[in-house]
């Protein structure tokens, strides 16, 4: 047999096996269904979107007077927490929403024209950037990196592909939608022939669309527990809801960086260079200075947060030692990864709350926790907050 006729005759077993496109009406799917679903995947993907833009500005501020604010400390905290769950949130509702017009996937023709096809086409490309979104930030809170490129640009480039596929669809979509949402959500019975009159047997339509919001309630409860921690006994899925050293979880460790050397060094010295002036102060020196204690969130981009009481020197006065007014400055830990340097603004600097911590939870900061002095600071990502921390150099 050849190839062709095999596919042939592959399709036409597909064509006896899969719902057939007019069961698109069937009881079960249909757009007063998908609408629904529809809206509120809507309302998680655009909180996704916005909070997900706030994280990326955050670390890539823009150039001009837009500033993220360095109060509330907890701001942060909650704005990736919440781009993290509605994620989560987003991804029961795409399952189902794909599910309730998937008959059509497979309808022949294939493409019916040119604007059918395009219509298809945008569909095939929201499909497969809202699925890449939602499937890369998943690996990514559960740290598998299962790909090259750098998660950060291409979670960020592809979020714009979906919102624009998004409003596409929406605006295509308006009249169905419109019409779908103005319907009840169950089917007049209609009495047939044979059975006067009709029972709806089985999985309704009210059914359906409560199976989408027990799995979104599932899926955040079993996630959110890293953030909301009275929620960690249910939250199995959880990131670090565990605690690390000093009741705190552990993105990187002294080891896994390579910087426990280094950082128990009994040598090791901060040096603070300022744009006229450089001081190098071992630990002994920083512990003399006067020290400031202030509860800030560690609040990890991948969505854990956790608050804690800091202890050490404020960054203004470490500046002021090297006779620095606050400027933007560069924070550099003695291990070279991405994360091994954060820019502070000069908002930043001057803030009192902002410190080079030496006490966690009131003991010596843990060597995994940043030994000998780590940076914090409110209302910024986790990532940004440099642990054994070498250098500190005007930007
Ligand atoms: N030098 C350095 N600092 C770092 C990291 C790192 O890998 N290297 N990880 C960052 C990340 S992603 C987070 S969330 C916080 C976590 O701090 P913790 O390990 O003390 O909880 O440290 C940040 N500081
Ligand atoms: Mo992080």
């Amino acid at each position: 047999m050849s190839v062709r006729d095999r596919l042939t005759e592959l399709s036409e077993i597909a064509e006896k096996r899969l719902p057939k496109p007019e069961s698109f009406s069937q009881r079960l799917r249909g757009s007063v269904v998908t609408a629904r679903i529809g809206r509120w995947l809507a309302v998680s993907f655009g909180i996704c979107f916005l909070t997900g833009l706030i994280s990326h500005f955050v670390q890539h501020p823009l150039a001009g007077p837009w500033r993220w604010s360095t109060s509330p400390a907890w701001l942060y905290r909650v704005t990736q927490g919440v781009h993290i769950t509605s994620g989560v949130a987003s991804i029961p509702l795409l399952a189902v929403k794909l599910w309730s017009v998937a008959p059509r996937f497979w309808r022949r023709p294939l493409f019916g024209g040119l604007l059918d096809g395009l219509e298809r086409l945008s569909i095939l490309v929201l499909i497969a950037a809202a699925g890449f979104q939602l499937l890369t930030g998943l690996l990514n809170v559960a740290e598998v990196y299962a790909w090259d490129f750098y998660f950060p640009n291409a979670h960020f480039a592809v979020a714009f592909v979906a919102v624009g596929a998004i409003v596409l669809h929406i605006a295509v979509k308006l009249p169905v939608i419109r019409t779908a949402l103005g319907e009840p959500v169950e089917q007049a019975l209609v009495p047939t022939e044979d059975s006067l009159p009709a029972k709806p047997r089985g999985l309704t339509r009210r059914g359906v669309l409560g199976i989408a919001a027990a799995g979104v309630g599932i899926g955040v409860l079993t996630t959110v527990g890293d953030k909301l921690h009275f929620l960690s006994p249910v939250s199995v899925f959880a990131q670090r809801r565990g605690s690390g050293p000093q009741g705190l979880p552990v993105n990187q460790t002294a080891a896994a960086t390579g910087v426990t050397k280094k950082a128990s060094s009994t040598s090791w010295k901060l040096v603070v260079a300022g744009a006229a002036k450089t001081v190098s102060l071992s630990r002994a020196d920083l512990q003399a200075l006067p020290q400031r204690r202030v509860r800030l969130p560690i609040a990890c981009v991948e969505g854990w947060s956790v608050n804690a009481d800091w202890e050490g020197v404020p960054l203004s006065a470490l500046l002021a030692l090297a006779e620095q007014e606050p400027v933007e400055v560069r924070m550099m830990s003695m291990e070279r990864s991405i994360y091994g340097t954060s820019m502070v603004s000069a908002q930043l600097a001057a803030d009192p709350d902002t410190l080079v911590a030496l006490k966690l939870n009131g003991e010596e900061l843990d060597l995994d926790h940043g030994f000998p002095a780590r940076l914090i600071a409110p209302n910024r990502p986790g990532a940004m907050q440099t642990k054994w921390l070498g250098r500190i150099e005007v930007a």
